[in-house]
C-alpha cells in the first residue's frame, strides 16, 4: 500500500447534552478525522482527544500539531505491506497515541477494503453481535440520575456505569441501587480519588458493582494495587493503561482486574489486538471504551469489539445518543436486546457522509506523495 494522500480536517459537532465527570464539561466536540488514500483506496480514522487536557495529555490540538508536524510528514509516499507496520514507523515519537491511533486506523480500513473483507474480520474477530452498555454522566441529583436510567434500560441497554466525583457518588449509587437491586451497574471516577479515600471508596463494596473504573490518579497502577487489595470490588483500569506492557505491569501487581480498552488510548488497531488477547491469555475480561466518538471512530470501536477478548458490554451506544446527524450512514443502531449487529460489507462497513463532514470542516491540511517527491 503507497501512502499516496492524507488529509486532516477538524470538525464541530454538538452533542445532544451536555456530558459531565469529574473532570469537567462536554458540550461543543472539535473533533479530528484523518482520510488516507494508499493505492487509490480511502480509508478513514479519527482522532478520539478531548478539548482539555483533562482526560489524559492529549489535546484536539496537539494532535494536530503531532499528526501535522510529524506523523504525516514521515508518513506520506512511504509503502507498506500491511496496516499493523505503522506502529514501528510512529515509534520515534513518544506517546501521543491518540494522533497515532487515527492513522493507523484509516490504514486498517483501507486494507480490508484491499481485501474484500469488513474490518473486523481482518483484525480476526468472532462476536458478531456487540453487547453494549451506557456511560451517564454526573447529574444534579440523585432522582434525575434514576429516571435517566430507566429511560437507558428501556432502550435495551446491558450494563449502566454511572460517572463519579467526590459528594456526587454514594448517594447516586444507592438510589440507582435502590431501584433496580439486579442490573449490571459500574462507575467511573476519572482519576477523582486518592489513596487517603479508601475508606469511604470501600463503602461502594455495598453496591455488589460490576466494577469501579479508574478511581486514582491517572498515571498510577501501583496505587490502584493497595486499593484493589482493600476492596471486593474489581477495580478496572482506564486511563493508566497506554500499551500490553502496562496492562502486564497492572496485572502483575494485581491494580487491577478489569481493563477497559480505548483504541486511541493504546494507539491504533494493532496494539488493542495484542493487549486483549495478552489479557485473554490471563483470564482478564476487557470491554471497549468511548470517548464520546462521531461516527468513524464509533465505527472502529464496533470492529474492535468483535475481538474474543471483549468479553462484558462496552461503551458502545448508538449514535443517536450523541448526535442529531451523525457522520457515518447507516447511523449506529441498538437493538431492543442492547447489542449492535457488525456490519458485512469490506472495511469499515458504514459509509461515510463526505458532504456533512465538508460543511462540518473548520479547518484542513493535507499532503499529497506528488508534493512530498518535489
Ligand atoms: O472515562 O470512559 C471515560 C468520555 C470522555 C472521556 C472519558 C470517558 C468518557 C465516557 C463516555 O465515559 C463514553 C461514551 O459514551 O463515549
Ligand atoms: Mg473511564
Amino acid at each position: 500500500m503507497k501512502i499516496e494522500s492524507i488529509e486532516l480536517r477538524e470538525i464541530r459537532m454538538q452533542l445532544k447534552s451536555p456530558f459531565e465527570t469529574s473532570f469537567g464539561t462536554t458540550l461543543n466536540r472539535r473533533i479530528l478525522e484523518v482520510e488516507i488514500i494508499a493505492d487509490g483506496v480511502r480509508g478513514w480514522g479519527e482522532v478520539t482527544a478531548g478539548e482539555t487536557p483533562a482526560y489524559n495529555s492529549e489535546t484536539t490540538d496537539t494532535a494536530w500539531h503531532v499528526i501535522s508536524d510529524f506523523i504525516a510528514p514521515s508518513l506520506i509516499g512511504k509503502t507498506l505491506s500491511k496496516a499493523s507496520d505503522i506502529p514501528a514507523l510512529v515509534s520515534p515519537i513518544r506517546g501521543h497515541e491518540m494522533a497515532k491511533s487515527a492513522l493507523e486506523n484509516a490504514l486498517w480500513d483501507i486494507e480490508a477494503q484491499m481485501k474484500g473483507l469488513p474490518l473486523w474480520k481482518l483484525l480476526g474477530g468472532s462476536i458478531q453481535e456487540i453487547a453494549c452498555g451506557v456511560s451517564l454522566g454526573i447529574r444534579e441529583n440523585p432522582a434525575s440520575l434514576v429516571k435517566k436510567v430507566e429511560e437507558e434500560l428501556r432502550s435495551g441497554y446491558q450494563r449502566i456505569k454511572l460517572k463519579i466525583k467526590p459528594g456526587k457518588d454514594l448517594d447516586y449509587v444507592a438510589a440507582v441501587r435502590k431501584e433496580y437491586p439486579n442490573i449490571l451497574l459500574s462507575v467511573d471516577a476519572n482519576s477523582a480519588y486518592t489513596l487517603d479515600d479508601a475508606t469511604h471508596l470501600k463503602k461502594l463494596d455495598d453496591f455488589k458493582l460490576l466494577m469501579m473504573e479508574q478511581p486514582l490518579n491517572w498515571d498510577d497502577i501501583y496505587a490502584h494495587s493497595k486499593l484493589q487489595a482493600q476492596m471486593q470490588t474489581a477495580i478496572c483500569l482506564d486511563e493508566c493503561i497506554h500499551n500490553t506492557r502496562q496492562a502486564l505491569t497492572a496485572i502483575e501487581l494485581k491494580a487491577c482486574r478489569i481493563i477497559n480498552i480505548k483504541l486511541g488510548r493504546v494507539s491504533g488497531h494493532t496494539e488493542a489486538r495484542e493487549l486483549q488477547d495478552a489479557c485473554r491469555q490471563r483470564n482478564i475480561p476487557v470491554w471497549c471504551g468511548g470517548m464520546l466518538e462521531a461516527g468513524i471512530g464509533r465505527a472502529h470501536n464496533i470492529a474492535m469489539s468483535t475481538l474474543p477478548g471483549f468479553t462484558l458490554p462496552g461503551d458502545v451506544s448508538a449514535s443517536r445518543r450523541y448526535w442529531t446527524e451523525d457522520i457515518i450512514e447507516p447511523a449506529v443502531e441498538v437493538s431492543a436486546k442492547g447489542t449492535i449487529q457488525v456490519p458485512q460489507t469490506p472495511g469499515l462497513g458504514y459509509a461515510v457522509k463526505r458532504d456533512l463532514i465538508e460543511k462540518l470542516t473548520v479547518r484542513r491540511n493535507r499532503w499529497s506523495a506528488q508534493q512530498a517527491a518535489h
